[in-house]
């Protein structure tokens, strides 16, 4: 049985999580903070989430995991057939995690500390935010998925991608991202209707106390004596 590693509180260990649970692949979860030894047993980087595979090969980074689910189980697909639509899945996919999700990452420590993000950092995301806005706007069809007719791994990654952004945008730059994306908010409450997406949100408000405490120590370990 495949082992997934990481935390529930983690949006790209849901983007596993999610495909997992979508594809009917049974697994099992190991409880693992970023930053632990144990973690960089199984993930090269010490990121979350890992995979351990049925043969005990360990693989990390969420999409390259994507991918080896769904070649591996290829029933109930996360992607289309054509290598030309499987790319624009993808470059819906990439667009999001670099132009979204990872500038609003950096917000983040401000976020968990309850401090203010500096100007400079602020207009950097900025920047690149409204970037990622107009190639978004361009790529994403919500008809009545993000890539079109069909539900792919393109909903289940810019779903989790956007539990950062409406969490650090808004507080960190007052500015409500998602809506300047024409049918991504619509398109949110319809992702969060599924039964999958209910379970990975209480998994993940459930595993949010240990995540801030862990959170916290660490903070309180980086501090100068
Ligand atoms: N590119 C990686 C990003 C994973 C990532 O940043 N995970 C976070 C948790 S949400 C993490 O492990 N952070 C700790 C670190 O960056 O060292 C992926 O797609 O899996």
């Amino acid at each position: 049985m495949i082992t997934l590693h990481g935390f529930a509180a983690s949006n790209y260990y849901n983007i596993v999580k999610h495909a997992l649970l979508y594809k009917e692949i049974p697994f099992e979860e190991n409880l693992v903070f970023a930053g632990s030894d144990a973690l960089l047993t199984v993930s090269p980087m010490g990121k979350v989430p890992a995979i351990t595979t049925d043969d005990g090969v360990n693989l990390s980074e969420s999409s390259v995991i994507c991918d080896f689910l769904e070649d591996t189980y290829p029933d109930t697909p996360l992607y289309p057939k054509s290598a030309t639509e499987r790319a624009t899945v993808r470059q819906i996919m990439k667009i999001a995690e670099l132009y979204f999700e990872l500038p609003c990452r950096r917000l983040i420590p401000y976020l968990f500390s309850g401090t203010d993000a500096p100007n400079a950092l602020k207009e950097e995301v900025r920047q690149v935010l409204t970037r990622g806005i107009i190639a978004l706007n361009r790529l994403c069809q919500y008809s009545p998925w993000i890539a079109g007719r069909a539900f792919t791994m393109a909903d289940i990654y810019v779903h989790s991608v956007n539990t950062v952004v409406s969490a650090c945008a808004p507080s960190q730059l007052d500015w409500d991202v998602l809506a300047e994306i024409n049918g991504m908010k619509e398109w949110r409450n319809t992702m969060r209707q599924s039964d999958i997406a209910q379970k990975i949100e209480a998994d993940r408000l459930a595993n949010m106390p240990e995540f801030m405490t862990h959170i916290k120590t660490q903070m309180q370990a980086a501090q100068p004596k």
